[in-house]
């Protein structure tokens, strides 16, 4: 059986991805089988750049087969904000509440359905030095009133989703179903097991 290396430090993520990964029969190790390996710098201005850039940093690193993902929210009618900068968004330490606050100081004068929003996932598959395998998956919703919901993880309280009528952080097993997360990686584990996907021959 293939081993992937699933090269993300945010345990919210591995836990989604694992998931995800289920059924296309490889197996995946985490960064915890290498705790000597420094993070890189995330220095790209797009979500795949930084997949790609973590993906070819830690396969280079740990010498294997490697996925690595970038994601975050962006805020339309911020410009995009916080866009890649998501995990790092008023300070690197700032709290999801803080977060939140600020983003709604900052969208107090635009009308509920203007607060458009997604979330992006770029994801890239890093053998040998080459990019083997890049997608993005995307869901799109709106900037809540108020956070609601205690699932998920980062600004998962603050997104809507219209379809289920929920917050993200409200959806339980559903969020897996509609999110940008949830549409890469089953994209993935699809390349992983067709027969001109890795597992060939
Ligand atoms: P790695 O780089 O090690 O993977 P990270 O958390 O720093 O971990 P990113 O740079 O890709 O990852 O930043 C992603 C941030 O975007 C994440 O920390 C959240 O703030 C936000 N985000 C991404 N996916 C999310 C989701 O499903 N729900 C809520 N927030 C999400």
């Amino acid at each position: 059986m293939q081993t992937l290396l699933l090269a993300t430090t945010n345990a919210n993520k591995i836990r989604e991805i694992r998931q995800l990964l289920g059924p296309a029969g490889v197996t995946l190790v985490d960064l915890g089988a290498f705790p000597a390996i420094a993070e890189p710098e995330e220095t790209g201005d797009t979500f795949e750049a930084n997949a790609r850039l973590k993906a070819e940093y830690y396969a280079a690193h740990a010498g294997m087969l490697t996925v690595a993902e970038d994601s975050g929210l962006e805020i339309d009618a911020l410009g995009g904000e916080p866009g890649v900068r998501s995990a790092r968004f008023l300070r690197p330490d700032a709290t999801y509440p803080e977060r939140f606050a600020e983003i709604a100081r900052r969208l107090t004068h635009v009308p509920r359905d203007q607060r458009t929003a997604r979330f992006v996932c770029a994801i890239a598959v890093v053998d040998a030095g080459q990019v083997v395998f890049e997608t993005r998956g995307t869901v799109e919703g709106l900037i809540a009133d108020r956070p609601a919901g205690t699932g998920g993880f980062g600004y998962d309280p603050i997104f809507f989703h219209p379809p289920l009528g929920l917050t993200l952080a409200e959806a339980g097993d559903e969020k897996a179903a509609v999110s940008h997360r949830g549409e890469a990686f089953r994209r993935l584990a699809a390349w992983l097991t067709q027969p001109s996907g890795l597992n060939a021959g």
